[in-house]
Parts: C-alpha cells; structure tokens; sequence
C-alpha cells in the first residue's frame, strides 16, 4: 500500500502514520523526522535546515527531493510506505509522481486529515509544553498554518484532480480518527 497523509500542521499526520505503519506493516517516512534527524547529527544539510524549521518555512525543494530520493531506494519501500509531510507544495507533488512513476510504484491513495485551525493551534501548544519542539511557539505556529494556506492547501486539489484524494474528519480521539482512515483506504486496499 503506497499512502500520502495530507493536512495541516497539528492534523494528526504523524500520529497516525505511526499507527498506521504498524497496522499496514509499511515503512513510515516522514520528511520532517528526517530533517529533524539531520538537525540533531548537525550534518551540513541539518545545519542549513535548522533555522528556516525554527521559523515555520519550508525547507528547499532540491533538498527534500534528493532526501526522499535516497530514503526510497532502500529496499524496505520494495511493498509500500506511509508518506507524511511531503509534498508541501505543487513543485514537490509533481516531483513526487515523477519519481513514483520513475520506480513503478505509483500512489494508491492520498488521504487528507481536516481539523479547525483552532484546534490546531490548541493542539501544537500541547506539544510545545510535552515536547518542547522549537517551531511549536505561537510565532512560528502562525507561520506554518499561512504557510500551508498558501503552499499546501493547493496539493489536495493536485490528489483530488487525479482521483486519489479521500478526505477524513481529524476531529476526535486518536483511535476514532485511525478507524475512520483505515475505512477511507479500504477499497484501495482491496484493488491493490
Ligand atoms: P512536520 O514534521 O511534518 O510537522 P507537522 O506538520 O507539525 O505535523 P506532525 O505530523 O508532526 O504533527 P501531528 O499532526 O501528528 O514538519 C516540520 C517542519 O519541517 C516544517 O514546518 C518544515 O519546515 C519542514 N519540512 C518537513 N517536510 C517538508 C517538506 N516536504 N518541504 C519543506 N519543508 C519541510 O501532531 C501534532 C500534535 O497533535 C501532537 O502533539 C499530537 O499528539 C496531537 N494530536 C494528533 N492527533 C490528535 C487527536 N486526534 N486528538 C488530540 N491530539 C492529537
């Protein structure tokens, strides 16, 4: 199963990739666990990436492509993936398919999670204080919600344009929000 999680900062992506990566037995590749991995090694592409994370920016195109490049030539990819995090933009969405189609493994299904931008924001504060992430503070939160208005919200039209996109209610517990993903998938999940 080749999934793409969308929605907005705080919608659940990585929390319910996690489950799902357990329930579907597929690596989850989550692009910001990847810079964050490269921020904490303090390599040169973590050290270029860590200021413009802090503000809520996105990181360059070219350096999320070349990452994603390399994470999907390990072999685990071979039966699926979880993808959450990318793509953040039109420019990434079609870089995306070129490289899936360049490995024959094209997308089954891109599911969008929807929560209230207020409840984002109550929900990225809670981690701010569990977690203490340094682009979960208001400014930055801010940042990430204009950011993904004007950068990602166009991707979910790309998805829905080519016949993958299944749209999910964000709202509730996490094991209501999981259930309702993994009825959204099952018809793919049946073809494929
Ligand atoms: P990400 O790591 O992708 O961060 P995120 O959008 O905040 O979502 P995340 O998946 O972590 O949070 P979740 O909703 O699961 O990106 C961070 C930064 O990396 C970006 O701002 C950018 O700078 C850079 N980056 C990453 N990918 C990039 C790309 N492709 N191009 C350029 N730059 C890129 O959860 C949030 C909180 O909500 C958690 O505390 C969780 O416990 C809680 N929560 C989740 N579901 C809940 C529920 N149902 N009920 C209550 N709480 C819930």
């Amino acid at each position: 199963m080749r999934l793409v999680l969308l929605g907005a900062p705080g919608s659940g992506k990585g929390t319910q990739a996690a489950r799902l990566k357990q329930h579907l037995q597929v690596p989850h590749i989550s692009t910001g666990d990847l810079l964050r991995a490269e921020v904490a090694a303090g390599s040169p592409l973590g050290v270029q990436a860590k200021e413009i994370m802090a503000r809520g920016d996105l990181v360059s195109d070219d350096i999320l492509l070349g990452m994603l490049e390399d994470r999907f030539s390990r072999p685990d990819t071979a039966n699926g993936f979880i993808l959450d995090g990318y793509p953040r933009n039109l420019a990434q969405a079609a870089a995306l398919d070129g490289l899936l189609q360049r490995i024959g493994q094209p997308m089954d299904a891109a599911v969008q999670l929807e929560v209230d931008n207020e409840l984002l924001i109550e929900r990225l504060a809670g981690r701010a204080k569990a977690e203490g992430r340094s682009d979960d503070n208001p400014e930055s939160v801010r940042k990430r919600l204009e950011v993904y208005d004007a950068q990602t919200a166009p991707v979910i039209e790309f998805y829905r344009q080519h016949g993958q996109l299944t749209t999910v209610d964000g709202v509730g517990t996490l094991d209501e929000v999981f259930t309702r993903i993994i009825e959204a998938i099952a018809p793919v999940r049946e073809v494929g």
